[in-house]
């Protein structure tokens, strides 16, 4: 697959993050003398990209270290050192994603809103135009508007979607999913799950009991469990992936929305911090806006 394919929109939607990131930072140092002191002085625009305080001041650290010898700053020198710096904390090594068996299942969660199930919608069609048997199981029974709207998925892009009646447990519907999956000849199964508070106990462990039952319908734990997080909710996702955690064990991190989002900076606590690799981007609304995440081309593109 070619290069460009695949990371198509990712560095397009960091555009934002990019241009107020960098001209915060020209215009902190303007044309003047600049000298190592004055790069704390990037602090702010860091944090204004959402990136954690303790992160931005790690940054800022070993930017300084960096650049200690160096006797002619300039903002440019700086961006380039800072750069470097981000791409050492990302160039994490994590495990292929598991998407390469025969058969392989996902599970999307995240909070209300974040855009579970249009990713499902938009990962559906990515593998299918990679060759993939794709089916969908509608697990958001609570709200009669979710199944609807991952059924409409399903008619755009041809991918066949299980869904139950409204309120029906959506453990029984990820069951009846899991048992399809494994009869007939389908690659990857995509289970959207319901918007869920992760201060919602009881919601939470309907979460877990999801998993437990495909786990068990499948006869192993599901190949991966991605958190989708809104770009637009900066450092509050990072709350929302811990608590996650604890309930069922998360995989990796889808971002979306970052198209109209100037926090990108998220992403590098979310591979620093959280030690957990970010799978895919969301760039728009329709369904070929998704990109695969490369930390190489995250770097280049967010300064
Ligand atoms: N711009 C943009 N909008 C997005 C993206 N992903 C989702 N959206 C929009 O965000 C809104 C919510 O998306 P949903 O997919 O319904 O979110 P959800 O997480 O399934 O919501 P609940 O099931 O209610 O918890 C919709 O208007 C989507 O079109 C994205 O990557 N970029
Ligand atoms: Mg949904």
């Amino acid at each position: 697959m070619k290069i460009f394919e695949k990371f198509k929109n990712l560095g397009e939607s960091l555009k934002k993050t990019k241009q107020e990131l960098s001209n915060k930072i020209s215009s902190i140092f303007g044309a003047g003398k600049i000298d190592a002191a004055d790069i704390e002085k990037i602090e702010e625009a860091l944090v204004l990209s959402d990136i954690s305080y303790k992160t931005a001041e790690e940054l800022i650290e070993s930017v300084k270290k960096r650049l200690a010898k160096n006797k002619d700053l300039t903002a440019d020198i700086i961006k380039q050192a800072l750069k470097d710096e981000v791409g050492d904390k990302i160039s994490v090594k994590f495990p292929e994603i598991k998407d390469g068996n025969d058969k392989n299942i996902f599970i999307i969660v995240g909070v209300n809103g974040v855009g579970k199930t249009t990713t499902v919608g938009k990962l559906g069609k990515y593998y299918a135009d990679r060759g993939k048997k794709v089916i969908i199981a509608a697990c958001d029974t609570f709200r009669a508007a979710g199944k609807e709207q991952i059924e409409v998925w399903g008619q755009r892009t041809g991918i066949e979607v299980v869904s139950g009646k409204e309120n029906q447990d959506p453990a029984s519907v990820a069951h009846d999913a899991v048992q399809k999956f494994k009869e007939k000849d389908y690659n990857i199964l995509l289970i959207d799950t319901a918007g869920r508070l992760h201060n919602k106990k009881h919601l939470m462990e309907e979460l877990a009991k999801i998993k437990r039952v495909i786990s068990k319908s499948y006869g192993s734990e599901p190949d991966e469990i991605f958190i989708v997080i809104d770009a637009g909710l900066g450092q509050n996702s990072l709350v929302q992936v811990e608590q996650f955690k604890e309930i069922v064990n998360i995989t990796g991190v889808i971002v979306t929305k970052l198209d109209g989002s100037a926090k990108g900076g998220i992403i590098i606590d979310i591979i620093s911090r959280m030690n957990l690799p970010v799978r895919f981007i969301g760039t728009g609304e329709s369904p070929e806006d998704i990109s695969e995440f490369s930390p190489e081309i995250f770097k280049d593109n967010l300064l």
